[in-house]
């Protein structure tokens, strides 16, 4: 069963085109992701770019993961901590970045590994009913910034701190 949904999951993965999408309004800027082991969290950056009048962000799926969230992160006094968003606005002509240290996606519950090459076809809902495909390449393209193993909302017994 485990590796019949495994499959599964490749071949939706193998099956998406890997050209960055656009919606008639909306568009993923250098999607990219980050390796991760199956069962732990994975973290998804673009710029989100709106051509059109003033939208949000409502939420995001992919089926690599049980759920995705937005989070922003903020440092305050030394600590990094992230909330949850339910709503990230967009503005009419805006841009919105998500990139390490700030605002990300989080996808949740990985149910296969991410690896160097890897794509995580991922859709975006927003406000407008707009549906933007977003296809997240797995790369190392970032200053490696550890994360704390998942205890997402709770970063106050971290070691060291
Ligand atoms: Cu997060």
């Amino acid at each position: 069963m485990k590796a019949a949904l495994a499959a599964l999951a490749l071949f939706a993965a193998g099956a998406q085109p890997a050209a960055a999408a656009t919606a008639a309004t909306l568009e993923a800027v250098q999607p990219w992701s980050r390796p991760a082991a199956a069962g732990t969290t994975g973290a998804g950056y673009l710029t989100l770019v709106n051509h059109g009048k003033a939208d949000a962000l409502i939420g995001a799926e992919t089926p690599l993961a049980q759920r995705v969230e937005m989070h922003a992160s903020t440092m305050a006094s030394g600590v990094m901590s992230m909330a949850q968003e339910t709503r990230v606005p967009l503005a009419a002509s805006g841009a919105v970045a998500f990139a390490p240290g700030g605002r990300h996606l989080m996808f949740i519950g990985l149910k296969r590994a991410l690896r160097v090459g890897d794509h995580v076809p991922a859709t975006l809902n927003f406000a407008s009913g707009e549906k933007l495909k977003v296809d997240f390449v797995v790369g190392t393209g970032a200053p490696a910034t550890p994360m704390a193993p998942m205890a997402p909302m709770d970063h106050t017994n971290m070691p060291g701190m």
